[in-house]
């Protein structure tokens, strides 16, 4: 068992030490910067140029100005929340690749999940995540919204430390310096009408006690620490109540505004289960039963009707789509064209972690409309923006918002969460204002991504971590234990 005090060093360039006394000492890696100054860059008020930024030693910006000197190449943007993961699932990606007899659909992806995960040990997980949150830094994430249900071992005996498979999560945040708002998730039966768990669901199943308890338990072990929050998830409609589910929010609401994180309305055959039970869809049933406001985020909402689109966009919270997924378990498409029009907030996800790229998330969603209405720029639609920096500067809002994190914008007093494009880049080169954002999204696989700050931390210096030698070593190992079984 790892916990936050264990003194493992994975390599001392890194600093990366686990002795902390409490979070404090979380995210040790990557270099301090103070000063920062770039060519370009995408202020909370629009580009400017010869722009220098302060950061001061909390991590937080303290001044920004612009037409100074000393500009080094480069463009500056506020970094993106990924604002829905499953870390183990990276384990799997390419793996369910192959149908089997007959329709191959999303049940029977989760099948052979169940199956992956069952394998899956603590230190596993720890080992997964780093790499994983490595390839989410390069390619320009610097936060994510970790929807963590693999509370248990399997067949669900309990662990000695009840946090123990969170704090896996934890420590890969500091391995690799990325920012986290952690979403335990409460999940409590195997379908729609309290139907019991299988077997296989019982490593993530909690009472509402046990749940609090967790909840504490994590609340204590971050302490104060502006790189990580709390949140809270409800696996589904399919897996919580709404009398267990109402308890765990009244109880924390002594905390203030919380993250709240659901799937919802992901496949079609959910929809139906959820009329058949209750004789409501489920975004339908989801504000019916709660308030759910700007602090909530409804992940994929794919199935909605116009009403539930007009609903979901006035109540200010955020939807979480994770359009590489959807189209990867063949979810269906997200009306988004109209739920923009709306003023409809979004946020996106890799989720299964089939693709691991803020850029192919953009891009797929704007395709997926383009595809579906044939026609062009569907999400830019009147409002004078290139596409891509449409579709940016709403997702690192959402982002920001869904993660109830202080980042999403280069302005003073917001966290020092960026990343530098390479404009000498041959994608990027002679590009200017949003053409660099539309270039970078639309034109391309390379990743051009050259620096990512953390906090203030320089965590991605040319493309590369400090310690990915390292985190890709254990990542290898874990991997071969897991296929071996
Ligand atoms: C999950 N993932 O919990 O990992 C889900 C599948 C379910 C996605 N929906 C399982 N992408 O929804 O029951
Ligand atoms: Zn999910």
């Amino acid at each position: 068992m790892i916990t936050a005090r264990d003194c493992i060093v994975v390599n001392a360039h890194c600093g990366i030490v686990y002795s902390a006394p409490s979070h404090a000492h979380f995210h040790e890696t990557g270099d301090s910067v103070n000063n920062l100054r770039v060519k370009t860059a995408l202020l909370a008020n629009g580009w400017a140029d010869d722009v220098s930024i302060d950061i001061d030693a909390d991590g937080d910006i303290a001044g920004v100005q612009s037409g100074v000197a000393g500009a080094s190449d480069g463009c500056l943007l506020p970094g993106i929340a990924n604002v829905h993961s499953h870390a183990h699932q990276r384990a799997m990606a390419g793996l369910a690749e192959r149908a089997g007899g007959g329709d191959d659909d999303f049940w029977g992806w989760r099948a052979l999940m169940y199956r992956f995960l069952d394998a899956v040990q603590p230190e596993h997980l720890r080992a997964i995540a780093a790499q994983l949150y490595v390839e989410m830094l390069k390619a320009g994430y610097t936060r994510v919204a970790e929807f963590h249900y693999l509370h248990h071992q399997s067949g669900g005996g309990r662990y000695e430390n009840i946090a123990e498979m969170s704090l896996q999560i934890l420590a890969a945040t500091i391995d690799t310096g990325i920012g986290i708002t952690h979403l335990p998730v409460y999940y409590q039966f195997g379908g729609f009408g309290e139907r019991p768990m299988s077997e296989k669901q019982l490593r993530f199943a909690n009472d509402p006690a046990h749940f609090l308890t967790l909840f504490e338990a994590l609340k204590n072990e971050i302490g104060h620490d502006k790189n990580t929050t709390l949140g809270i998830a409800a696996h589904s409609l399919r897996a919580i109540n709404k009398e267990t589910f109402g308890e765990i929010l009244d109880a924390l609401a002594k905390h203030g505004a919380l993250p709240v994180h659901i799937h919802i309305a992901e496949q079609s055959g959910e929809v139906d289960e959820c009329i058949a039970w209750s004789g409501a869809r489920p975004v339908e049933y989801l504000y019916e039963n709660f308030a759910v406001d700007r602090n909530w985020c409804l992940i994929h909402a794919t199935h909605m009707t116009d009403f539930e689109t007009a609903q979901l966009a006035a109540s200010g919270a955020v939807a979480g789509l994770c359009p590489t997924t959807e189209a990867n378990l063949g979810d269906g498409f997200f009306n988004a064209a109209r739920y923009l029009a709306e003023g409809g907030r979004i946020g996106i996800g890799s989720d299964s972690h089939i693709s691991v790229s803020p850029v192919e998330e953009l891009r797929w969603l704007e395709y997926g409309q383009r595809l579906v209405h044939r026609s062009r720029n569907r999400l830019s639609a009147g409002c004078g923006l290139g596409t891509g920096r449409r579709l940016y500067d709403l997702a690192v809002a959402g982002g920001a918002q869904a993660c109830g994190h202080n980042s999403g914008a280069i302005a003073p007093g917001k966290r020092a969460d960026f990343i530098v494009l390479d404009t000498a880049h041959p994608l990027l080169c002679e590009r200017h204002g949003d053409e660099l954002i539309d270039s970078w999204v639309f034109s391309g696989n390379e990743n051009s991504v050259r620096d990512v700050y953390v906090g203030g931390k320089r965590v991605i210096e040319n493309g590369r971590h400090a310690c990915e030698a390292d985190i890709r070593r254990r990542f290898l190992s874990a991997m071969k234990a897991l296929r071996a079984r």
